[in-house]
């Protein structure tokens, strides 16, 4: 199937004709193509955005919240032909796709339906001098979304929702690994009566298409999720522009367990924390840190559950792991595996490539557990992506902090305890912009998202989201 850019609501080939294969990574076949967009298609892209701006930013609240509830109800309504989509492009287990990725997708679009009615300005008296200002909280104008392959529709329509909520109009770009269930949004946008140009869609490289959204002179602001070289790359070239930047980056999040947790619980979250989605979202736990008193203990019970887990087909009901998401990565993973002995790490569980029957070109790789001598290895400081942690012993909570905060990454931390005042001492100390205690994963999405130090810069979520997207103007009125 061909996937074509979405530009001013038509479906369109790319300027030059040229495309891209696109990949089942489940059976390592190429099964369609996207287009390999570049300058023309990205300007193209952005004078229907531009042409569209001033009727949806003086679109009332109401109608744009109609608009938005709208695509979450269609995207709903779309979920097992959505979920098996978005399983297929990127070799996620379907099971995981339905209950996760696509109701997430369709939770993003009313989110910001109902956020966007209740967002508002402030206004601040200036008393003894006769003076009122109030803040407009105005569109940008034409603003980017720029996805990655994880979690494809999940973290597209997490972007997208919020900037056009706030009257703004969208070029985006997702991951050209994972292209169609963005494809495919397009289709429901039209459905649902969004207007043209609110929204642009162009497929293609990072270096190409990527590269021409990022330096297009009047695109005002870049919401980026993806590797943390490749941000940096961003900022490099958007900051002599003043462009607005929202980064979310790589992470290599701690794990930190102490012996009064509640074991039970935290056996079974930290296996999804560990290998869910295949180990490839920014926000699972790789570095698995654990109180000397129970470190065996659980070293044996992990790595018996974790060895039962199934890794197979993504459309098998049985598939707890499903395929990594393209041949390089497959390779780039393996990478790190490679090197666990230089290293001193030992292998507890998996580390293999798997053969899965009847798919046997797929990206298929073993759930692994390295239990490493030392935080300063490769393996604890390199974000690797993929069904891949370590594990160490610590003996004290100090030293637990000081391992969890050495790295160079700081996106998220799950802290396992029932201590109320190490509880609290851990979480304001730890470098993460997000602390999950007891739980992992358990999002609200009125909260601030993000990361600190190279797991990048700003907040996204709830009202968070709505201000990255507006420009503050103070208007000071004497009297
Ligand atoms: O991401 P990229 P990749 C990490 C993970 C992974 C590594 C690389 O460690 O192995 O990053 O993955 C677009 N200008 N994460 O190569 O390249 C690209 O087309 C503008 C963590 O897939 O960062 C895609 O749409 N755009 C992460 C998006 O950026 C550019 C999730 C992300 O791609 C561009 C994914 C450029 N010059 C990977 N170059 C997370 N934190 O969730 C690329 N892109």
């Amino acid at each position: 199937m061909n996937i074509k850019n979405y530009i001013n609501g038509e479906f369109l080939s790319p300027v030059t004709n040229r495309w891209i294969d696109n990949y089942n990574p489940s059976i390592g076949e190429v099964y369609g193509q996207l287009p390999n967009s570049d300058v023309e298609d990205v300007e193209n892209a952005y004078q229907a955005a531009t042409k569209a701006f001033p009727g949806w930013s003086n679109t009332s609240i109401d109608e744009r919240s109609k608009i938005l509830s709208k695509i979450a109800g269609l995207l709903e309504e779309k979920l097992d032909f959505l979920a098996e989509a978005e399983s297929k492009d990127n070799g996620k287990p379907f099971r995981l796709a339905k209950a996760i990725d696509i109701p997430r997708a369709a939770a993003n679009f009313q989110y910001f339906a109902n956020a966007i009615t209740q967002f508002s300005s402030e206004a601040h008296e200036s008393i003894g001098l006769d003076a009122m200002n109030y803040t407009l909280r105005q569109p940008i104008g034409v603003v980017s979304c720029i996805s990655p392959w994880n979690l494809p529709l999940y973290l597209f329509t997490w972007k997208i929702a919020p900037a056009i909520a706030a009257g703004n109009c969208v070029v985006a770009k997702p991951s050209e690994i994972t292209p169609m269930t963005a494809y495919l949004l397009g289709e429901i946008c039209n459905e649902a009566g969004l207007p043209k140009g609110v929204l642009n869609i162009v497929h293609g490289l990072g270096t190409t298409t990527g590269q021409a959204i990022v330096e297009h002179p009047h695109i005002k602001a870049i919401s980026f999720t993806g590797g943390t070289a490749t941000g940096a790359h961003i900022a490099r070239v958007a900051a002599p522009m003043f462009k607005k930047l929202s980064l979310e980056l790589g992470g290599k999040n701690p794990n930190l367990i102490f012996a009064d947790c509640d074991y039970d619980n935290m056996l079974k979250t930290t296996v999804r924390s560990s290998f869910s989605n295949q180990g490839q979202i920014c926000l699972c736990g790789s570095r698995i840190f654990v109180e000397e008193s129970i470190y065996e203990k659980f070293k044996t019970d992990f790595v018996k559950k974790v060895q039962q887990l199934k890794v197979g087909n993504p459309f098998d009901s049985e598939t707890n792991i499903g395929a990594l998401v393209s041949k390089s990565h497959l390779e780039k993973v393996k990478s790190y595996i490679a090197i666990a002995a230089d290293e001193g790490g030992e292998i507890l569980a998996g580390g293999e490539q798997v053969v899965v029957e009847g798919y046997e070109n797929g990206y298929y790789l073993q759930p692994t557990i390295i239990e490493v001598k030392d935080n300063n290895c490769k393996l604890n400081q390199e974000e690797i992506f993929g069904p891949v942690v370590t594990l160490m012993p610590f003996k004290t909570a100090v030293e637990a902090l000081a391992l969890a905060n050495d790295v160079k990454y700081g996106l998220s931390a799950t802290l396992w305890t029932n201590d109320l005042k190490r509880t609290m001492r851990i979480s304001k100390e730890i470098h993460a912009g997000i602390v999950w205690v007891n739980t992992w994963l358990l999002r609200d999405l009125r909260t601030p998202f993000g990361g600190v130090k190279a797991s990048g810069v700003g907040r996204e979520g709830g009202f968070e989201a709505l201000q990255f997207f507006t420009e503050a103007k103070n208007v000071c009125i004497k009297y």
